[in-house]
C-alpha cells in the first residue's frame, strides 16, 4: 500500500515511489507550452519563475500531507473539496494506492521556507508532483488559493485516458506585504444572515484575506446576542434602515461564523460601537442613554446623535458584559470598540469613556482597536488606531506605539459608488472606480507614518445602501479583489496594466460563485481564456 510508505517516508521516498510508479504514463504524455508567469493570480505573488511544462491535474493525482501536524492535513481536505465542487474529481487525501495514484500534490510542513512570514509558502511545480512547502498550515491555505487559481477553465482531453486540467509548472515564492489583510462587513444598518456572510468569507479567502471585522452594533440595529442584556437583540435587533426586519446572530451562529472564518485561516474581529451610533442599545435599555432626548427606534441613515452616559456606572457594568460574553466566544485577539463620530458626547466624556473601556477590553484579555478619534484619548500603545479620515490622529497613536490599520475613506470604502450612476452606495468621501480603488499605496498614503507603525489594510463595506448579497458583491466586487492585492503585493510590483488584465480573467470564477460583480468599462471582462491548447497525442 502506498499510504504505508508515506507514514514511514520523507518526501524524497515518497517523491521517488510515485515518479517510479508513473513512469510509463510519463512518456506518453508531451505538454503543451505554458507560461506561469502568464497566469491571472491575484494577489500577484512575490516571485514566479516560469518552467514553461505542466503538471496534469486528474483523476489520478492524490493529495499528501505533513501528518504530524493535523492542520495540515485538514488544508489537503479543503484543497481536495474545492476540486471535487469544481471539477468532480475525488482525490485521496493521504490515501490511495498504487493503482490508483500516478502523481501527487505535497502539502510540506517545513521551516526552511527562507521567511519569518508566517503566511509564506513555497510551490514546486513539476510534470508529477506539486511541492507546497509552508512553514505553517495558515502558509499553506495560502499557497493552495493559489493553486486553485492555477486550474485552468477546460481540462486537456487529448492528452489521456481522461480529463487533465494543465497547472503551468515552474517555481511560486510568495508572502505578503501586510499582516492584517482585511474587509469590514457592516451588519447592523441591514442585516446579512450566515449563509450570506459565509460566502462574502469563501470570496476573502480565495484572495487570501485573513481578517474580517463585523460592525456588529449602530443606531439602526444590534446584531449578537448577549445572554445578560436579552432586550438588545429582543427590541435592538428588530430593526433596520429602510424599516425592513432587521435580524440578529445567536451566540452559536457567530460562533458558527468565526469557525468558518478560521477554517479559511480569517480571524472574525467583533465591533461594538460606542459611545456614539448606539440608539439601538439605549432604546433597548434607556438606563443607558446618555442624549436625555425621547428614545425612538431609528431606522434613517443619519449619524452623531446617539450616546451612552459617560458618567454611569451602569454603562461600564454593562460594556463589561457585553465584552466579557463576545471575548468568550471570539478568538481574535482583538475587540473592536467603534469610538467614531460621537458628536453627542462632549468631548471630556468621551475621553473617560475611551480610557475606561480600553481596561475592560485588556481585562478580558484582548486589544482594543477603535476608530481613528479614539487617538484623542490617552491610550495604551498595545491599542489599535482604525485610521478611516482624519491622519492627525493616526500619527499621533503612531508616535505612542499604536499600530494603525488603513482604511482611508476617499479610496478604500467599498460603500463608495464607482460613479454618479452607480446603482448602490455613497459618495461622501469620494467616488472611486476600480482604477481609483487599485492606484495607490496604502503603506505611504498618510505622509509620515512610519511603516513600522502599519498593521495593515482593511477595507470597509457600510450597508445604508445594501441589504442582500448581489448588493453587497455589486459594491465589494470587483474592487476587493484589488484590495487584497494592495495588502499583500509590494508596491514595486503592482501595475494597473497588469492587474487589469489578470481582473478580466476572474470572470469564470466569480459566474461560477455565482458573484454579482460591477460590470466595471475599465475592464474588458473575458471567459474561459485561461486554459491551453489541446495538442495531439503521439
Ligand atoms: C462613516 S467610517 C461612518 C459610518 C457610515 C459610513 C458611510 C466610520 C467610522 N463611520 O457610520 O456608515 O461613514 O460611508
Amino acid at each position: 500500500m502506498l499510504r504505508s510508505t508515506i507514514f514511514k517516508s520523507s518526501l524524497a521516498i515518497l517523491l521517488i515511489v510515485v515518479v517510479a510508479a508513473c513512469g510509463e504514463q510519463k512518456k506518453k504524455i508531451t505538454y503543451p507550452e505554458t507560461d506561469l508567469a502568464e497566469a491571472p493570480l491575484i494577489p500577484k505573488p512575490l516571485k514566479v519563475v516560469p518552467t514553461h511544462s505542466a503538471f496534469g491535474l486528474d483523476a489520478k493525482t492524490a493529495i499528501y500531507t505533513t501528518q504530524t501536524d493535523p492542520a495540515f492535513e485538514k488544508v489537503g481536505v479543503f484543497l481536495a473539496q474545492t476540486i471535487k465542487d469544481r471539477l468532480n474529481l475525488d482525490l485521496y487525501v493521504n490515501g490511495g494506492t498504487d493503482e490508483t495514484v500516478e502523481r501527487i500534490i505535497f502539502i510540506n510542513q517545513t521551516d526552511t521556507v527562507g521567511s519569518d512570514n508566517p503566511e509564506a509558502y513555497q510551490l514546486y511545480i513539476k510534470n508529477d508532483s506539486v511541492l507546497l512547502n509552508a512553514k505553517t498550515a495558515e502558509g499553506a491555505f495560502r499557497g493552495i488559493q493559489t493553486l486553485r487559481q492555477l486550474i485552468p477553465e477546460t481540462s486537456n482531453d487529448t492528452l489521456a485516458e481522461r480529463p487533465m486540467w494543465l497547472i503551468p509548472s515552474g517555481k511560486i515564492i510568495d508572502e505578503p506585504i501586510f499582516e492584517y489583510r482585511g474587509a469590514m462587513l457592516d451588519v447592523a444598518r441591514h442585516f446579512f444572515t450566515v449563509d450570506e456572510v459565509k460566502k462574502f468569507i469563501d470570496l476573502l479567502a480565495y484572495y487570501k484575506y485573513n481578517a474580517f471585522h463585523m460592525h456588529l452594533s449602530d443606531d439602526q440595529g444590534w446584531r449578537i446576542e448577549i445572554k445578560s442584556w436579552p432586550k438588545l437583540t429582543q427590541v435592538g435587533g428588530q430593526t433596520e434602515v429602510g424599516g425592513g426586519p432587521g435580524g440578529f446572530y445567536t451566540q452559536e451562529e457567530f460562533k458558527e461564523l468565526v469557525d468558518y472564518a478560521a477554517e479559511r485561516y480569517i480571524q472574525i474581529i467583533p465591533e461594538i460601537d460606542m459611545p456614539g451610533h448606539t440608539n439601538a442599545a439605549s432604546f433597548s435599555y434607556p438606563i443607558l442613554d446618555g442624549t436625555g432626548k425621547k428614545l425612538r427606534a431609528y431606522t434613517g441613515t443619519h449619524v452623531g446623535f446617539s450616546t451612552f452616559d459617560a458618567r454611569k456606572d451602569t454603562v461600564y457594568a454593562f460594556v463589561d458584559d457585553v465584552v466579557r460574553e463576545i471575548a468568550a466566544i471570539s478568538p481574535s485577539p482583538f475587540f473592536h470598540i467603534g469610538g467614531d463620530e460621537s458628536h453627542a458626547t462632549k468631548k471630556n466624556d468621551y475621553i473617560h469613556f475611551v480610557e475606561k473601556v480600553e481596561k475592560i477590553v485588556q481585562k478580558h484579555g484582548k486589544r482594543m482597536v477603535g476608530w481613528n478619534e479614539i487617538a484623542q484619548a490617552k491610550i495604551d500603545p498595545s491599542t489599535v488606531v482604525h485610521l478611516w479620515n482624519e491622519p492627525h490622529h493616526a500619527l499621533k497613536a503612531a508616535q505612542n506605539g499604536s499600530k494603525i490599520i488603513l482604511s482611508p475613506a476617499k479610496r478604500a470604502y467599498l460603500d463608495m459608488q464607482y460613479d454618479s450612476l452607480s446603482k448602490h452606495g455613497l459618495h461622501w468621501a469620494a467616488f472611486i472606480p476600480v482604477d481609483s480603488a487599485y492606484v495607490w499605496d496604502p503603506a505611504t498614503y498618510v505622509e509620515g507614518l512610519p511603516r513600522e507603525s502599519i498593521l495593515g489594510f482593511e477595507a470597509p463595506l457600510w450597508s445604508e445602501t445594501i441589504s442582500n448579497s448581489a448588493e453587497l458583491e455589486y459594491l465589494a466586487f470587483p474592487r476587493a479583489i484589488g484590495y487584497a492585492e494592495l495588502a499583500w503585493t509590494p508596491a514595486e510590483q503592482r501595475d494597473w496594466e497588469s492587474y487589469r488584465k489578470r481582473l478580466a480573467e476572474q470572470t469564470p470564477y466569480l459566474d461560477r460563485m455565482n458573484v454579482n460583480y460591477y460590470p466595471s468599462k475599465l475592464i474588458d471582462w473575458k471567459e474561459n481564456k485561461y486554459t491551453f491548447k489541446e495538442i495531439e497525442k503521439d
